[in-house]
């Protein structure tokens, strides 16, 4: 298959999955339900969830295991989307090309269709969990890959410092040390609890992580680059909100120019690693490369 009918089968496997796990419910509290669908089902490009498959797919693990782990991290990213874009966050109006949550539901019901996200991907994790005594040491050590990496030593570290470093210039390590956990951990997290799902050796677990360590970086500076040179139509949110909100992002502290080749470096870098796994990795590879010229 190639790699464009790869991409759209995982996406629509990750889509299919998370329609029918998040359903709306004919309830006094209904509105919670739609609210949470709402921004899950809104699009998105999936790239955590299909990091996930794509290395199960290499490793040759089963997908039905690692779709319910796959879906989890989605729902903790969406849940932190919505946050971010609240009033006392990023204050942003347009996500995954429609109104934010909170420009739709209001922000009370925003904060807890976010809240309603995280807690439902942690009961997914454990219905998995408790489903079978097969693999269950595998499944509980994915499980608290996903989880420390959502939370305080992960992407909330992340959050924390990107919102103290607002109208202030940031070193490069802290810079670093930002995205490493507000961006990469969420993306190192579907790559490695993959990879340990499908029974992968130590050594293949810490290439990958490694593989995914610098694809989190290039994301980052890729996603700093498109808030300076995309657009609201092609990227489905506002552009220019770094330098609005007199953010640091690799554009602000190297340039332009240098970020791209940055980029491009770090991108070959990521490549390197998956030739360990040979011909297989090729879905991976092309995926690494596909995310240089991404417009959203
Ligand atoms: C706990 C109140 C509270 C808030 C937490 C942790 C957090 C809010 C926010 C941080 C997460 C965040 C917004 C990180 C930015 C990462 C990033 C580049 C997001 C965009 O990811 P894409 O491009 O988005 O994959 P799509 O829409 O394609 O899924």
């Amino acid at each position: 298959m190639n790699f464009k009918d790869q991409l759209e089968e995982y996406v629509v496997l990750v889509n299919e999955y998370l329609d029918k796990y998040v359903v709306e419910k004919d309830l006094p509290e209904k509105s919670i339900y739609s609210a949470m669908r709402y921004s899950l089902l809104a699009g998105g490009k999936r790239l955590r969830p299909v990091l996930s498959l794509a290395v199960c797919d290499m490793l040759g693990g089963r997908r039905e295991d690692v779709l319910p782990f796959a879906c989890a991290v989605e729902m903790i990213h969406t849940y932190s989307l919505i946050h971010d874009d609240l009033p006392a966050m990023d204050n942003d109006d347009y996500r995954r090309g429609r109104l934010t949550n909170h420009k739709v539901y209001g922000e009370a019901l925003a904060i807890l269709a976010g809240d309603g996200l995280l807690n439902l991907a942690f009961e997914l994790l454990l219905e998995s969990i408790l489903k079978s005594n097969e693999n269950r040491d595998l499944k509980i050590r994915a499980a608290a890959i996903i989880a420390k990496a959502s939370g305080v030593e992960g992407m909330i570290a992340g959050q924390v410092i990107d919102l103290e470093s607002e109208n202030k210039k940031i070193p490069s390590d802290i810079l670093d040390r930002m995205h490493r956990c507000k961006t990469g951990a969420l993306i190192k997290a579907p790559v490695v609890s993959s990879a340990v799902l499908c029974g992968a050796d130590e050594d293949s677990v810490k290439k990958l992580e490694c593989f995914a360590q610098n694809l989190g970086l290039a994301f980052q500076i890729k996603d700093d680059i498109l808030d300076v040179e995309g657009s609201l139509e092609k990227l489905g949110k506002k552009t220019g909100s770094d330098a609005q909100n007199e953010k640091s992002t690799y554009v602000s502290l190297y340039g332009l120019e240098n970020s791209k080749n940055m980029l491009n470096e770090i991108t070959e870098k990521a490549v390197i690693i998956l030739k360990d796994f040979g011909e297989k990795a090729v879905f991976l590879e092309e995926l690494a490369k596909y995310l240089v010229n991404r417009d959203n």
